[in-house]
This record gives C-alpha cells, structure tokens and sequence, in this order.
C-alpha cells in the first residue's frame, strides 16, 4: 500500500488533523522527536504573535497503541488554541483580497464575497498536520539510518556559503539550532535578521530560500518506469504544495540550464571497500544531480532547495478590490508573520522526509516493520555484490 497523508482543518477551527495510511505495524514512535520538530516549526525569528498563543502537540488518535504503530490508518491531531472559527466578531467576513494570497481565487471559485472560509483553509497554520505526518515517516527511515536535514539557506542578497556534506552534516545542523533563523552561518543569520527588522519597519514581508539534504538513502527509491513515480517529480509536488513557495530545484537545479553536459553529470567512481555503505561503494566527486538520475536515488545525498515568496499579508496593505461594492479600496489584514521562512524550512524538511519514506515503501513495503527489513536487507545484499570481481 502507497504511504499517504491528507490533512483537515482550519487555522482558527478546533484542530489540524492529519491522516496517514500504509505505514507498516510495529514502527515505534519517537514522540520527543516529532513534538521537537513541531516545535522547530513555530520558532524562527520573524513570527508575529499566533505562536505565542499555540502550543503544538501530536496527539495520536488512531493506528498507534503504546507508542507503535497498529498498521491501521494513523491519525494525529495538533489542537487550535486560537480557536475561534464560529465566533463572527473574532473572525468576521473578509471582503478585501490580498494580492499573493488564495482570497480571491477561492471566493470566485466558491462563488462568494467573503474570503474567510478560503483563507482559513489555505493558511498556513495546516503545516503544523503536514510537519507532524512528516516526522512520523521520518521515524521509519531513522530505523534505516536515513537521515533528513535542512535549513535556511538565504533570503534576498544574502546566501549561505555552508557546504553540507555526509561529513559534516551533524556539526552544521548543531550550527543552525544556535542561529535564530535557522541558518548555519553566523554572518547570513545576521543579516537575514536585519532584512526581517527591515520588513517589519516597513510593514512589508519577506521570502527566501530553503535546502533540505537526505542522507543514508539506498540507490533506487522512486523509478523511471512512469513519470509520476519519479522520485524528483514527487518531491517537486510536495515542496511546490508547502503554502507560499514558488520555486523547487534539486541539485544544481536551474542552474543545469547555463552549463554544458561535461560540466553537469557527476562522473561515476566505484571503489569496492566500501560496499558496505548505503552506496554501495557507488560514489561521485561532485553531486550537482542533487542524489536523483532518471527520477531515482542513485546512492549520493539527495539535495532540494525550494523558493517562499514573501508573505501575502501586508501590514500596509496593497491596492485590491472590495468584493461586496467592487470599489477599490486597499487589501484587508489580519495578524500575521513577517517572515515564516525558518518554519518553512521545518515543514520543508518534514514533507521532504514523507516522500522519500514513501519511495522507500515502495521498494520494500511490507505489512510489518520485520518484513519491510528483510525486503531491505535482502535488497542490500544483491546490490553489495552486483559487481562481479
Ligand atoms: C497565516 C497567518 C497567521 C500565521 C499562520 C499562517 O495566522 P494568524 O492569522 O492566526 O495570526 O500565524 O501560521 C500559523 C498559525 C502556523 O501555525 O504556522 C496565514 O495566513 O497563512
């Protein structure tokens, strides 16, 4: 069975649901870890005041029992205390669209003036389900040594310098739990909180730049045979779907377009002592492929950046329509962030580690945790010894 997720709710209704299926039974839960990353997701300099007044915790209601999963459908629960959803005062009818924002799409394709229940949905506030059905499938390639991690890589004029790499990947991620953007290097965290300030002096908003890397991953998760089942086209999905973001690249990405073929592909070295590794002794000196070739891992780190546009919700407004007289008049607001990039970056990573589990399901799915591991290891050892020497 395909690995899953949907999720429900409104930002400001009870509760964030998230529904998960074809998780294999016997996957213990580490709930520190998945309470920790939806912590992660609030945090990040540049929020406005919504995370004060939430406290984000994974309540499992379904296909767990003492803290293993059942193999039945899963559902996780992440409680609103911001709720206020039929309370007409707290949240009245909105009628003045923000420009970048789903307002004014949703009320013409629900054929209403009021934005609310449009907004409601399209808010971000859903990334608090998306992250945690994230961290959930992340618990199973933890049990493989496969490993997720991203950050803030820039915003504006300023890009990290940091290299990420199998080695050092640890120390850079102990880098960015110190920074308060969620950015390894000291001297963009700095100016990333300048340009925030700025944003906010000037009741605007701002985006950046997202990577996520995914370590440990055996060659051959996804597959070239249809091209929905491309791991690359699957991770593009689930990027492009995180509220907000505008762009997905893996590996060099864009960039692929400018150079020649000899400067792209990442020559193939095979050395034999260490076929143990993930790899299986398949490496490259560089990784501008980003881990994926013909839509499938092929033994290096996988690499994906992804795009936020800045906010929609400007404190000062931009030029819109009132839907109820159809007079100009300037967007409406209501409380927001200046900048959610750090938690983008969380909600990123999570998404990002729900694909690749799902791939890895895909090739070694198994009813229970027992049996996805011996698909694995019988996997594993062909491929050590498809070399033959
Ligand atoms: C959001 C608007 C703000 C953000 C929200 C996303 O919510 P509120 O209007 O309640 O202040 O805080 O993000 C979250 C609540 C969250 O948990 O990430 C929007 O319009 O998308």
């Amino acid at each position: 069975m395909t690995l899953t997720c949907k999720t429900a709710g409104e930002s400001h209704g009870p509760c964030g649901i998230a529904l998960i299926e074809g998780l294999p039974a016997g996957l213990r839960l580490d709930m520190e870890f998945i309470n920790a990353e939806l912590l992660r997701r609030q945090g990040g300099y540049g929020r406005g005041g919504r995370q004060a007044i939430e406290d984000d915790k994974a309540i499992f209601l379904a296909g767990v029992r003492q803290g293993i999963t059942t193999g039945a459908p899963l559902v996780v629960q992440i409680l609103n205390k911001d709720s206020r959803l039929d309370d007409l005062e707290a949240t009245p009818p909105m009628h003045r669209p923000r420009p970048g924002h789903a307002d004014l799409a949703g009320a013409l394709k629900w054929l209403t003036n009021d934005c609310r229940n449009t907004l409601e949905r399209a808010s971000a506030r859903e990334t608090a389900a998306r992250s945690a059905a994230g961290a959930v499938a992340r618990c199973l390639l933890r049990e493989f040594d496969i490993e997720v991690f991203g950050f803030v890589r820039g915003m504006l004029d300023v890009i990290a310098p940091t290299e990420v790499t199998r080695e050092n990947w640890q120390e850079v991620r102990e880098e960015r739990d110190d920074s308060a953007v969620y950015c390894p290097d000291d001297a963009t965290c700095k100016a990333i909180i300048k340009h925030i300030k700025n944003a906010k002096k000037e009741k605007d908003t701002v985006g950046g730049l997202c990577e996520t890397h995914v370590f440990g991953c055996p060659p051959g998760l996804g597959s070239c045979v249809q091209w929905n089942e491309k791991l690359d086209s699957k991770l593009a999905g689930a990027v492009m779907g995180i509220q907000a973001f505008k762009a997905v690249e893996i590996g060099l990405g864009s960039e692929c377009g400018r150079l020649k073929g000899s400067q792209v592909h990442d020559p193939i070295l095979y050395n034999a002592s260490e076929k143990n590794h993930s790899h299986f002794g398949f490496t490259r000196p560089t990784n501008h492929a980003g881990g994926i070739e013909g839509g499938m891992t092929n033994g290096m780190p996988i690499v994906v950046r992804g795009t936020m546009k800045p906010i929609s919700t400007l404190l000062q407004g931009m030029d819109s329509v009132n839907l109820e007289t159809g007079k100009d008049e300037r967007s409406d607001y209501e409380r927001s962030d200046v900048c959610a990039l750090p938690a983008a970056s969380v909600v990123m990573e999570n998404v990002v580690g729900f694909e690749v589990a799902a791939a890895f399901l895909d090739s070694f799915g198994g009813v229970t945790m027992d049996l996805v591991r011996a698909s694995h290891d019988v996997f594993a050892n062909a491929a050590r010894n498809i070399v033959s020497s």
